[in-house]
């Protein structure tokens, strides 16, 4: 790896004032525009990137004695070690000739703009804008496709009632999951007003229903309800649980940066996700068996591990270019009173561009069905959102679909059995050789017939 100096980060600034970056081609960077580099404040404790360490007459590191010879990574997790108030003493010393872009990256990552990488979206990746769909029109032709809905949310009685300082004087004491921790909503609130983290810490919260004593519910069923999921994504499979259902909805609170690095939404189910205050930005990217996955994400072999880089802003830096220019990349701003479809089985990442509030809810409509019954069966071990009593979900929905839809049910368990017959002809494919190639000992031999058959279905 090379290290590259480039512009000055801050014009006026002192002269060991410049921004560095590693880059395995060795070229220099000029990626950046001047416009984001110019909001890159100076680092509070005066750590500065580490180029700027090639001109510096002199370096702190010296100063560590044996400690140099470990690299900045091995000494951050030394200070993992240290207590509380050692750790509050070393993040009050100001390190002037400190060079380091291991302090240094997060800090640069937090203050980029986002700017470059949410607007000027090509024609081609614009995500699809709608007033409205039905039922009939999702069913036949949008099931596999992200678009936005802009009148559905508009009409919630949430959209009218909802904003951090209305959910701060009704519900300011009641606590939320935001990550690891329980917060009241009044904590968290002043956390995502003063921080200025890399990732801010994301309130995601799977029981604010009970918690807001909300009723949901078409509103001619249930006059008193807070919000209803739009008719065309009214179907849900996952409803035969009943109580026994996974995790499904949740309030979706956070700061401008804050956001989902790439994943697929559980269970192979389907999402909305609706914008109550505020905005995000989508970048989204179909899969199949033969797709690779978005640029800077790495998949193990049975898909259960997911590995990009661990911040949203570092993968903006390092990919977000590559993935614009990606086939299938589709991008969008889902704004305030819209509501986004993320087809099962899409990877996703999303940032908000603003303090946002969002709903989002998992389903399985009727076109998906065979994939979830594929997924519940075939990656037991990835389920999730059960409740730990709920010990086999694959058998109990089966069994649930069996009472309440059996001929769909069987439907799709036969197209799960073509879809697997498939793969395994394949498979003999591969390993034995094309059936007719092998009996006529002709045609060129063998060949690798890998095809997308759009299915993710495992050989078992
Ligand atoms: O609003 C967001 O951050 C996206 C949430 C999301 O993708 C999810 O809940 O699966
Ligand atoms: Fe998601």
């Amino acid at each position: 790896m090379t290290v590259c100096v480039s512009l000055p980060a801050n014009a006026g600034h002192d002269e060991s004032e410049l921004s560095s970056s590693y880059m395995s081609n060795g070229s220099q960077l000029v990626s950046a525009s001047l416009a984001s580099r110019d909001a890159i404040p100076c680092h509070p404790l005066g750590v500065k990137p580490s180029g700027n360490g090639l001109t510096a007459a002199w370096d702190l590191r010296t100063a560590i004695g044996t400690f140099n010879i470990l690299p900045d990574e091995i000494l951050l997790m030394l200070l993992e070690y240290l207590d509380s108030a050692s750790l509050l003493n070393i993040g009050c010393t100001y390190c002037s000739h400190l060079f380091s872009d291991t302090l240094h990256r997060p800090f640069y990552c937090a203050h980029i703009s986002l700017d470059p990488y949410v607007n000027k979206i090509p024609a081609r990746n614009q995500i699809t804008r709608l007033p409205n769909l039905s039922p009939e029109e999702f069913q036949q032709s949008w099931t596999d496709r992200p678009f936005i809905l802009t009148e559905p949310v508009k009409q919630w009685p949430v959209f009218k009632d909802w904003s951090t300082e209305a959910l701060l004087s009704k519900h300011g004491d009641t606590e939320f999951r935001a990550e690891a921790v329980d917060w009241p909503f009044k904590t968290y609130v002043d956390y995502m007003k003063n921080n200025e983290d890399e990732s801010p810490l994301y309130l995601f919260d799977r029981n604010f229903i009970s918690k807001m004593g909300l009723k949901v519910g078409q509103p001619d069923v249930e006059p008193d309800a807070a919000y209803w999921p739009p008719p065309c994504f009214g179907e849900d499979f996952f409803s035969v649980l009943g109580r026994d259902r996974p995790d499904s909805a949740w309030l979706i609170v956070g700061p401008e940066r804050s956001g989902s690095t790439f994943h697929k939404d559980p269970n192979a189910t389907s999402a909305w996700n609706a914008v109550i205050r505020g905005s995000k930005y989508w970048i989204m990217f179909p899969s199949s068996s033969t797709l690779p996955p978005p640029p800077g994400v790495y998949v193990s072999a049975d898909q259960s591990e997911v590995t990009s880089p661990l911040s949203i802003a570092e993968w903006l830096l390092s990919f977000h270019a590559e993935a614009r220019c990606t086939a299938g990349c589709i991008e969008g701003i889902c704004g305030e009173g819209e509501i986004l479809h993320v087809p099962s089985g899409w990877w996703h990442l999303v940032v908000n561009i603003e303090p946002s509030i969002a709903i989002t809810q998992n389903f399985i409509p009727r076109s998906h069905l065979t994939a979830a019954l594929d997924f519940l069966s075939n990656k037991a071990d990835q389920v999730s959102g059960f409740r730990k009593d709920v010990d086999d979900p694959y058998s109990r929905f089966v069994e649930r679909m069996k009472e309440a839809h059996p001929e769909l049910l069987e439907q799709a368990m036969q197209d799960l059995e073509k879809a697997k017959e498939g793969k395994k002809r394949k498979w003999d494919e591969i390993v034995h050789g094309k059936a007719d190639e092998a009996e006529d000992g002709e045609g060129g031999g063998f060949s690798f017939g890998f095809g997308d058959d759009g299915s993710d279905v495992e050989v078992p």
